[in-house]
């Protein structure tokens, strides 16, 4: 009988409480872990030839989002969404060059919101786009493994372009000299133990910081972001032992679709700035298979770092106290359309890993199929660790889908990607995508004005490689304009 009033109380008390529970009255910590470049294609995303076995058991704790898209598929705008909670429209951040402390000065950050709540805020690796860093964010100095980031040969590190390629700045322009050469080789199989690449260096800085942060019992919010598998694909040999490089299936399609502007596209101009690539599109099919491999190889190394940091998380006895959110910034193109890497609004550019693991989870290893947004990434964890709602942002908590993953929160999901070059950092034209659960409509509008120069309509449901543009066809105009009233107003310049 008392046991019964007791669980009667205890439900009471779980029910009113705003947010997760804990082993005392204290908030969950969270462990946010950004992968840079990780394309949903891992064994929890239904992948036959990913080898991710940390990831997978991540996912088998916690919810897996299979239709989160990024707000724009490439480094800074993508992670600069996430991390304040607005779109890339409202922070101005396009490209990589624009920090959005120019357009937002006083915007709170995801990280500076759990610490002025009294939260421990640190970050290790990319988290913003590198050289972009935000001191407002973080309780300490943004922590970065030390030397070079990338890449193994010392020889190939004098060789690296800093300026803007094909809309692409180095990823670490800041910290290499100006020489008009191609950057270093575009994939290494490193004869380099883990910890002696970057990312290793990282997860070993991680498993350190969270034996401290346990000890200290500070509630903690520590972002750790690793660099790998974005180019160029340098991982210890074993992880390119991992895979068959005849297993990796090639696209099934390899051209832009029917009916799809020339600017959907590009001239693959990141891959381009790197050695071992000869000029020209589409690549020798032999090396784009050894690009395969070298992607595949990085995200099995990558997924051995987060194992690091789950093992971690257990050996110091914070699972049970921990919300773990892992994604990586967009997705990625391996050659579907004759694509490589990101900078486009097609599905693979788009759809980007989320998985969320909160303690004591309802749905454990379930896969979510609603419709959500890295702008959510922000007011969702801040429900889960009980914070005040956060007013003004773009996004919306994913709580009740962690609950119940057959649920939906949003009607659309929305990207975006600018094209060409102009006197203003949102290009010439901008295209805004809109996603529901059957269709993906693209409009390309002249930048500030809404002017349309282009539409794409694709059926994701019954044309999922996205062969065939839609728009022009009879019979698709009330899609067309249902999905067209989720388009922004025009911004820009
Ligand atoms: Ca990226």
């Amino acid at each position: 009988m008392l046991n019964q009033k007791l669980i009667t109380v205890a439900c009471v008390w779980l029910a009113w409480w705003p947010g997760v529970l804990v082993a005392d009255d204290r908030r969950p910590n969270v462990l946010m872990i950004a992968v840079d470049d990780l394309r949903p294609d891992l064994g929890c995303y239904g992948s036959p030839v990913a080898k991710t076995p940390n990831i997978d058991r991540l996912a088998a704790r916690g919810v897996v989002f299979s239709r989160a898209y990024c707000q724009q598929a490439v480094c800074s705008p993508s992670r600069t969404a996430l991390m304040t909670g607005l779109r890339p429209d409202t922070t101005r951040v396009w490209d990589l060059k624009t920090h959005f402390r120019e357009a937002v000065p006083d915007c709170v950050t995801l990280p500076q919101y759990f610490k002025a709540h009294g939260y421990h805020a640190a970050a290790l690796g990319k988290i913003y786009h590198r050289g972009y860093e935000d001191g407002a964010s973080w309780s300490e100095s943004h922590w970065y493994p030390t030397g070079r980031t990338v890449d193994t040969d010392p020889a190939d590190w004098t060789k690296r372009i800093t300026g803007s390629v094909a809309g692409e700045v180095s990823e670490y322009a800041h910290d290499e000299p100006r020489i008009a050469r191609k950057k270093g080789r575009a994939f290494v199989v490193s004869d380099k133990t883990d910890d002696e690449l970057p990312d290793g260096a990282t997860a070993a800085e991680a498993e350190r910081r969270l034996a401290t942060l346990a000890r200290d019992g500070t509630p903690f919010f520590l972002a750790v972001g690793f660099a790998k598998p974005h180019l160029p694909f340098v991982a210890p040999k074993k992880y390119w032992d991992l895979h068959d490089p005849d297993a990796i299936p090639a696209p099934r399609v390899d051209r832009l679709p029917e009916g799809a502007p020339e600017f959907a596209g590009h001239e693959n101009g990141e891959l381009h700035n790197y050695q071992q690539i000869p000029p020209g599109n589409p690549l020798p099919d032999e090396l784009a298979r050894r690009l395969r491999h070298g992607y595949h190889a990085c995200v099995s190394y990558t997924d051995a770092q987060v194992g690091r940091l789950l093992d971690a998380l257990d050996r110091e006895g914070l699972t049970a106290d921990t919300v773990v959110v892992l994604w990586g910034d967009h997705g990625w193109q391996l050659g579907e359309h004759g694509l490589w890497h990101k900078h486009t609004n097609f599905e693979a550019a788009t759809r980007s890993p989320l998985i969320v693991a909160a303690p004591h989870p309802k749905a454990a290893g379930a896969t979510c199929p609603a419709l959500v947004e890295f702008v959510d990434v922000y007011p969702t964890l801040v429900d889960l660790c009980g914070l005040p709602a956060e007013t003004g942002l773009a996004g919306t908590s994913l709580r009740p889908l962690l609950d119940d993953p057959s649920a939906s929160v949003k009607a659309v999901a929305i990207s975006q990607y600018p094209r060409g070059k102009g006197g203003n950092a949102a290009g010439p034209l901008m295209g805004y995508s809109i996603r529901d659960p059957r269709w993906r409509l693209t409009v390309w509008r002249e930048t500030g004005s809404a002017r349309v120069v282009a539409t794409e309509l694709y059926d994701e449901t019954n044309d999922p490689d996205e062969t065939r543009n839609l728009a022009m066809q009879a019979g698709h105009a009330p899609v067309i304009d249902r999905l067209s009233r989720y388009l922004p107003e025009p911004a820009g310049d």
